[in-house]
């Protein structure tokens, strides 16, 4: 298995988790880019948010769902977050297998 979030997912490389579902697992991420900055995968393997919408859309669902019980544990639900999936090289996916990013915790700006 080379996919690096497959491995995460299988706790054969260590994360600080702080979310799992049947289908999910959230953690933080390594290079934090705002106070909270959480990445959640699905557990399952494709390549992006699209090409998981086409083969698993229930489990695109699970990521934002999981997302939504991050923000609250993060306690950002109220003041607000970002939700950001990177898709393809252009935008900066460096990981090659579904994920959710979950910023928040200060004023995030425009994006780019
Ligand atoms: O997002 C990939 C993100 O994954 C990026 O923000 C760094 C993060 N990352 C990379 N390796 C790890 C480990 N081992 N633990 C936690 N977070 C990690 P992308 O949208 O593909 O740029």
């Amino acid at each position: 298995m080379d996919c690096l979030f497959c491995r995460i997912a299988a706790r054969e490389i260590p994360a600080t988790v702080v979310h799992e579902t049947d289908t999910t697992l959230a953690f933080r991420d390594i290079s934090p880019q705002a106070p909270t900055h959480v990445v959640v995968i699905a557990k399952r393997h494709d390549t992006d948010a699209v090409a998981l919408a086409k083969a698993a859309p229930g489990v695109l669902d699970d990521l934002f769902l999981t997302a939504g019980e991050v923000a609250k544990a993060e306690g950002i639900d109220d003041s607000g977050y970002r939700l950001l999936f990177n898709t393809g090289p252009d935008a900066g996916q460096t990981v090659f297998h579904a994920h959710l990013h979950v910023l928040g915790g200060r004023p995030l700006g425009a994006l780019a």
